[in-house]
């Protein structure tokens, strides 16, 4: 076997059947190191076609033309890659849990294989598919390094908690991937298979928010590996240092990738490994294995991962009992959206937002500590500032923005602190902290906070 069965989760009950194999292209949309895309080639072997699906949903969890224009440009080059390869690839439109059984059924598919995905929206599509298919449908996890079902069958506390489980199994599940072997099956021949994907018109079809347009940074698999051979040659050996200084660029800045699944965060943890850079890499694998793998262990155990109630009891109690404290300011969303609070801090932030696609992951923490600081109920605090990450974080609805706002807000993976007004005893950030580690001024000069 090419890929771990323990990576391997099966949806249905099913069997196996003779016939093409359909991969359904979600979570990870690249060509290379896809644990998911190498185990249908595998199924397919040298005798049935394997086939590529990504099914385009109207309106995805309210993105914007920022998000979808980043991730059709990387699904046209996928197309391209697979091409390449031999390897078919359709895309189509509308309900996934109803599409990818009509096609799986036009092609004659003998089994079905996605991404692991913990958000409810993707469990809905898969449990539909899963109902509808009279193949054999698996998930496999082409996300984490240690597959998220295996590291824990339950919410974890902690990064304490999940680290020591994340490190003994690592060793079994950080390899090399093995290359995607070309296709010399024929495709199978169906209207869905003859027909490329037109993606200007695909484009200038999309029923989504125009008015928060693309950004600069460039998308698809290509690009990410630029990206990551750059920060790891550049940037690694800082890292430890420079990560919480948001004027130094020493973070990855590689999580739009990873968010779309441009780049396999298992290749960025072999990159990271290999380079030697001592202290920079343990301390980029910790955010990138452990606190990210700690992310999909929520919104897989806790399915009020985008709601307040997801907190831990400690954390809502103490919002409650100062849910009535004065606040030195009450903005509405659009206040905050427009980056018009008293605070010229906040607004570059917001600012450096709107215009570039991403935050740094410092200003993240202090952004959504004052929404809650500065709303009229933790409540409306956490639904602005859910919506507003996102609308306007390339890698908006993605499980590290579900936890780092639970955590920013209401001590999700924290303890209590000192009390504090408003804050209970989740932990507390201010200016002062911000300038005792970096250059506050230089940032508002540069993202022009007013
Ligand atoms: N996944 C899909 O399978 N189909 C889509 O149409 C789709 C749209 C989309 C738009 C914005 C965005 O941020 C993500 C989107 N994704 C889509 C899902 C994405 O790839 C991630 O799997 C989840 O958001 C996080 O796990």
């Amino acid at each position: 076997m090419l890929v771990n069965n323990k990576r391997l989760y099966r949806l249905n009950q099913a069997p196996l059947a003779a016939g093409p194999i359909l991969y359904w292209m979600s979570r990870e949309q690249r060509v290379r190191d896809n644990w998911g895309l190498l185990h249908a080639r595998e199924m397919a072997g040298q005798e049935h076609a394997l086939v590529v699906v990504f099914c385009l949903a109207p309106a995805f969890l309210g993105a914007t033309l920022r998000q979808y224009d980043f991730m059709l440009s990387g699904l046209a080059q996928v197309e391209g890659d697979l091409a390449a390869l031999g390897i078919p690839f359709v895309l189509l439109q509308g309900d996934p849990g109803q599409e990818i059984p009509r096609l799986a059924a036009e092609l004659g598919a003998g089994g079905v294989v996605t991404d692991f995905d913990p958000l409810r929206v993707k469990q809905g599509w898969q449990g539909a598919a899963a109902h509808a298919l009279p193949v054999s449908f698996i998930e496999v996890d082409g996300h984490n390094v240690v597959p998220a079902r295996q590291v824990s069958p339950k919410q974890e506390y902690a990064a304490r908690t999940i680290r020591p489980k994340i490190h003994r199994l690592i060793g079994e599940y950080l390899e090399e991937f093995p290359p995607l072997e070309p296709q010399v099956a024929p495709a199978p021949p169906c209207a869905a298979t003859a027909r490329a994907a037109h993606w200007g018109e695909v484009r200038a079809g999309l029923a989504v928010d125009g008015a928060v347009g693309p950004v600069s940074l460039v998308p698809g698999e290509d690009a990410a590996h630029d990206a990551l051979d750059r920060f790891v040659a550049d940037r690694l050996h800082v890292y430890a240092g420079q990560r919480n200084d948001p004027n130094a660029d020493g973070t990855s800045r590689l999580s739009a990738y990873f968010h779309f699944g441009q780049l396999a965060p298992q290749r960025a943890a072999l990159a990271a490994a290999a380079s030697g850079r001592g202290e920079g890499q343990a301390a980029y694998l910790e955010e990138l294995v452990v606190r990210r793998e700690l992310a999909d262990n929520f919104c897989l155990h806790n399915p009020q991962y985008d709601s307040l109630a997801g907190a831990p009891a400690w954390a809502l109690k103490t919002l409650g009992e100062h849910r009535a404290d004065p606040r030195a300011h009450c903005y509405t969303r659009e206040t905050f959206e427009q980056a018009r609070t008293g605070s010229r801090l906040w607004n570059a932030a917001q600012n450096e937002l709107r215009q570039t696609g991403f935050m740094h992951g410092y200003m993240r923490m202090f952004w959504a500590k004052k929404i809650l600081e500065w709303s009229a109920t933790p409540e409306e605090a956490h639904a602005t500032a859910l919506a507003l990450n996102d609308r306007y974080q390339l890698d908006g609805r993605d499980p590290n923005g579900y936890v780092g706002i639970l955590w920013s807000l209401a001590g999700l993976h924290d303890r209590p602190w000192q009390t504090r007004p408003v804050f209970g005893s989740v932990r507390f950030m201010n200016e002062n902290g911000c300038r005792r580690k970096f250059d506050v001024d230089k940032y508002i000069e540069r993202w022009g906070g007013s």
